[in-house]
């Protein structure tokens, strides 16, 4: 399965197959007309292939293609977890995931684009249920929202040999409240924390909020004011967060899902988002990496989401 010490990883795509095959082409990967590979090198996804973009069929393709000749690796983003949920029956006449107005908006293209029911929607769910919640690689670490160790431990009953979820893992994982559903919530979405009260912000949607979404792989951000992704600082109390979630730094992980804006910088030595908002007219992003410890900016390489 290894092909030697090169990993691409690259960020969430959501359905823009242009920018990845113009990626793929900066990284020197081609088609020979059996798929995209590399002679030296393995792309490594980090989940949230589907959703919002107009070309999620496409990207499908040509990463389970990749991934089927084992020019690729990947790991299940909260879209992918998502979409399994939206298709899968709770046993009750209703769906794991809820075809609620609000869940229907966020899944709506990729139904539309997949023809939910046909057999094309049908092998996308079932390649879903392929990918692994994380990868734990010699010297690298990859998963969508959070590396987080005791949800890995709480989520390891609900996993096959190769971490992903088995069936009747998945269901549990869908009992709203339950432990295992905050787990895969953790890893797949992020930790939120509770405010100390009284404190509360106003989000970008305008919704106050009691709960904050954390900077876990900053291990300077020790306290709510530093820590809390998308707060005004000023409203937020300069209290301890507790340790809990702060990522250990032995190996560099990378993740996606975070929606940075603006042009792609490295996030630390030790950890890469490679989230920057291709669905936005963001770039999508990858970091080539070659075995290093400490990550170097110099080794991101993006494409804008329209190229000019
Ligand atoms: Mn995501």
């Amino acid at each position: 399965m290894t092909k030697g010490i090169g990993f691409d990883i690259v960020g969430d795509i959501h359905g823009h197959a242009d920018a990845l095959e113009r990626l793929l082409g900066r990284l020197g990967y081609t088609d020979s007309g059996d798929g995209y590979s590399h002679p030296s090198r393995q792309m490594i996804f980090v989940g949230d292939f589907i959703d919002r973009g107009p070309q999620q069929s496409e990207v499908l393709a040509i990463a389970r293609n990749m991934c089927s000749k084992g020019s690729a690796l990947a790991v299940l983003g909260n879209h992918e977890f998502n979409a399994m949920g939206w298709a899968m029956s709770d046993g009750n006449g209703g769906y794991l995931r809820p075809h609620t107005p609000k869940n229907l908006t966020q899944h709506r293209a990729f139904l539309d684009q997949l023809n939910e029911g046909s057999a094309a929607y049908i092998s996308a769910i079932d390649w879903f249920r392929t990918l692994p919640v994380y990868l734990n690689l010699e010297g690298l670490r990859i998963v969508h929202a959070c590396w987080h160790q005791p949800s890995f431990d709480l989520l390891r009953p609900h996993l096959d040999s190769r971490n992903r979820f088995t069936r009747d893992g998945f269901v549990s994982a869908n009992r709203k409240g339950s432990d295992i559903a905050r787990a895969a919530e953790i890893v797949l979405k992020g930790p939120e924390i509770a405010l100390p009260p009284p404190s509360s912000f106003v989000d970008k949607d305008g919704h106050e909020r009691r709960e904050a979404r954390i900077k876990w792989w900053d291990g300077s951000a020790t306290t709510f004011r530093l820590a809390a992704i998308g707060a005004d600082p000023d409203a937020l109390p300069d209290t301890p967060i507790g340790s809990g979630y702060l990522y250990d730094t032995s190996k560099p992980i990378f993740f996606g899902h975070y929606w940075l804006r603006g042009a792609p910088e490295l996030t630390s030595a030790s950890a890469a988002c490679l989230d920057f908002s291709v669905a936005r007219s963001g770039y999508l992003t990858a970091y080539r990496w070659s075995g290093e410890n400490q990550l170097h900016a110099a080794n991101l390489v993006s494409v804008p989401a329209a190229p000019d």
